[in-house]
């Protein structure tokens, strides 16, 4: 259909520009439409964004210590930390160590604490094996928000409990606790600590240098699966594609969401282990008539199924993913569950199917003239 259009422009008795106009609109389209993340970077070209200006956006690590340094040491103990508050609320994405590691598998963790200097129960904890690359910042993914004026203590520990082995030849940093408590970007450090399950012990004097990545909190998202009038049914063996819709406000910009970190799937499966699926496709539509651009991002339900995302008890899907920024966004909505028909019939197709390729052409064409109109 495609080459039909540019034999059409460039053969017959069009002007010259017209010709070249056309081209370039269907060599638009096939891009638009032939790769996601080529789409993405398309549609951040047109917001006179670019994918280099949103990475900039992301946060350093914030080292946590407490400025007086003590000197590199050897790592007897159970596992070292810090107790702090969190002066504002900011999602920790990785904790890491200034020190050299012996090759071990070890734990970041995150417990309650009521003031800094007590240990509470374990909130979140994180395992990764680490070391034997010498003197240096080694770091854990984990993600967990911490609330404003709460505390917390974060903690580095190896997973086996080593006393004596877990700090290489290179020793580790430390710093003082009489220099506590000091402000470090949005926390307040309290007490240093060792030990390694909780009570652990603040009597000791020193803590390391911990450095932790933050992000923005969270941020919900109005989730519509399925969009417009529809009881949200899914049928359990049908074939079709689940459209689920991200809304947009006029604080929430559907531009910024990172599309390949979008996974879908019913919390209570996925929290229990099941895997959540990314997009199949996605594609921008005013779908509530706002005037705000939605986004409309497709899951295969045979694949959700299949991989244990979706199942007969699901009552709920869940959408979670990233800002270009690093920001988390996360919302949800109901689903029901249907068996599908004898033969797979109507229930199949109550799943919004796929738009055919003509369809997707016709439709790139008319999206890449309306965002022009836009930005005019
Ligand atoms: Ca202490
Ligand atoms: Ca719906
Ligand atoms: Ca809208």
């Amino acid at each position: 259909m495609v080459f039909f259009v540019v034999y059409y422009a460039v053969v017959l008795n069009h002007s010259k520009p017209y010709q070249e106009m056309i081209l370039m609109r269907c060599i638009q389209t096939i891009i638009w439409w032939s790769v996601p993340n080529v789409r993405q970077a398309l549609r951040l070209l047109a917001l006179g964004s670019t994918v280099l200006l949103s990475s900039q956006c992301v946060a350093a690590p914030i080292e946590l210590n407490s400025g007086i340094f003590r000197g590199n040491l050897s790592g007897e103990g159970h596992g070292r930390g810090l107790g702090l508050r969190a002066d504002s609320t900011v999602n920790l994405t990785s904790i890491g160590i200034h020190v050299d590691l012996n090759v071990l598998s070890f734990d970041a963790q995150i417990y309650a604490s009521t003031n800094g200097s007590d240990t509470g129960a374990l909130l979140a904890s994180e395992s990764t094996v680490l070391g034997g690359t010498g003197f240096g910042w080694q770091d854990i993914l984990i993600n967990f928000t911490l609330d404003a004026g709460s505390f917390y203590v974060l903690h580095f520990r190896p997973t086996i409990p080593n006393i004596n082995n877990w700090v290489g030849a290179g020793g580790i940093d430390y710093y003082e606790d009489f220099g506590l408590p000091v402000t470090v970007g949005p926390f307040t450090l309290i007490d240093g600590e060792e030990g390694y399950t909780s009570p652990l012990n603040f009597s000791n004097a020193l803590h390391p240098s911990l450095r932790v990545n933050v992000s923005d909190p969270p941020i919900e998202i109005a989730l519509d699966i399925k969009p417009g009038p529809s009881n949200n049914t899914v049928p359990l063996n049908g074939n079709g594609t689940l459209q689920v819709a991200i809304l947009a406000n006029e604080e929430f910009n559907v531009m910024d969401v990172n599309i390949g970190s979008l996974l879908f799937g019913d919390p209570i499966l996925v929290d229990g282990g099941a895997t959540p699926l990314g997009a199949t496709s996605d594609r921008l539509r005013d779908l509530n008539h706002d005037g705000l651009d939605d986004l409309l991002v497709g899951f295969s339900i045979s694949d959700l199924v299949a991989g244990g995302a979706l199942d007969a008890s699901s009552v709920e899907g869940r959408l979670t993913g990233e800002l270009f920024d690093g920001t988390p966004i996360f919302g949800s909505d109901i689903v029901r569950m249907v068996p599908q028909n004898n033969g797979g019939g109507a229930l199949v197709s109550s799943a919004v199917p796929e738009p055919s390729t003509l369809a997707l052409t016709a439709l790139g064409l008319l999206g890449i003239g309306r965002r022009r109109r836009k930005r005019s």
